[in-house]
């Protein structure tokens, strides 16, 4: 297959349009790479070429490595400051028995249409074992256009799932990831602010003051909107205690800010846990990283360090980090396949904790 071989560094001053939102009523002036030019070199192939994929996270589930991604689809739904264009509808799990082994597909594993409680907009999911029993955790929006949620059930790791009847219990928002800590506990972190509606939740309630979904965010010099955590009830199939923020700060121990658009919180929740430290990870979103606090339980507050992945071909960067059989590796997308920022491919790469605790940074594109 060949792809247009020119580079486009696209200003997002309007109707360029994320995941989770486009900028056109955006001030932020940021630039992304849209398009591949010869002389640009990607870290790392393409893991799955035979549909697109994106968001992926991975797992190490009886020692082979599960990825759970989205399944990106042409849908010809319109694109819209919301991301409407990330029109899924299923799911599909795909696993390696080793790192350059070749990949499996297993199939279809969830369709929006075996979800009672989903309409449309099935975004990234993620995957939890317990006793035997796999979880998977997906986000879709309900009748109302609200993001939930939403949890399926498989005695297998590759699937199928059977969905629940209703959405998690007071969940809202989206881009579920799922942690198990050392003593056994399960924690769930989630939320993405614009197309991921997190900032019409300020309240507790959903209060949208437009249509847009850029209002409702605090001003610049306010703390940026908190992702959410909860402890996972024992089932794994609701939040067991009300959903809490994650402080996110900087090196004084201030808050991010909302007008810090470098490194406030947009999506993308990760939690991996190094020499007893927890790192989570996250999307800045309209800044295109992917970039880590530390803290030293699984509720935060996390202090910012750093960038893990700097920013890859496409709008949208996400992400998941798993350690297998003794290194870490960083499971991410971009647009290499399609140039289109709404089918995107999943890649993976090796990912390196230093001495002082710091991760390397990790450029996906050599120039
Ligand atoms: O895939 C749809 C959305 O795009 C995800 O939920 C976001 O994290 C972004 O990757």
């Amino acid at each position: 297959m060949r792809y247009p071989i020119l580079i486009t560094l696209v200003v997002i001053a309007g109707g360029i349009v994320s995941g989770c939102g486009s900028g056109n009523s955006v001030e932020t002036k940021k630039e992304f790479i849209s398009e591949t030019e010869e002389s640009v070199k990607f870290l790392n192939p393409p893991l799955i070429k035979e549909i697109y994929t994106a968001d992926p996270s991975a797992h190490v589930f009886d020692g082979d490595i599960y990825i759970y991604p989205s399944h990106d689809v042409e849908s010809k739904v319109e694109e819209d400051d919301s991301g409407a264009q990330y029109n899924m509808k299923d799911y599909f799990v795909f696993s390696l028995d080793s790192v350059n082994g070749q990949v499996v597909n297993h199939g279809k594993v969830l369709d929006v249409s075996d979800v009672k409680w989903a309409k449309r907009q099935m975004w990234a999911p993620d995957a939890a074992e317990k006793d035997g029993k796999y979880y998977l955790y997906f986000p879709a929006k309900d009748h109302e256009d609200l993001f939930r949620l939403g949890v399926a059930v498989s005695d297998d790791p590759a699937g199928p799932f059977l969905p629940e009847e209703a959405p998690m219990k007071g969940s809202f928002s989206m881009d579920p990831s799922v942690f198990q800590d050392d003593d056994g506990q399960y924690y769930i972190y989630w939320g993405g602010i614009w197309g991921g509606q997190l900032q019409k939740w300020r309240t507790g309630e959903y209060v949208s003051t437009g249509d847009s979904p850029y209002d409702d965010e605090p001003e610049d010099d306010e703390p940026a909107i908190a992702p959410k955590v909860a402890m996972l009830s024992d089932d794994m199939l609701q939040f067991n205690e009300a959903p809490r923020d994650i402080v996110i700060l900087d090196k004084s121990g201030n808050p991010i800010t909302a007008g810090d658009h470098e490194r406030r919180f947009f999506e993308a929740s990760w939690m991996h846990k190094y020499k007893g430290t927890y790192y989570f990870s996250y999307s800045t979103g309209d800044t295109h990283k992917i970039v880590y606090a530390t803290g030293n339980n699984p509720y935060g507050p996390f202090t910012y360090q750093g960038v893990i992945l700097n920013p890859v071909q496409g709008w949208t960067n996400h992400h998941s980090i798993v350690e297998y059989e003794g290194q870490w590796y960083i499971f991410y997308h971009d647009t290499e396949l399609s140039n289109k920022n709404y089918l995107r491919n999943v890649k993976m790469s090796p990912l390196r904790h230093l001495e002082d605790g710091s991760i390397e940074m990790i450029d996906p594109i050599k120039k």
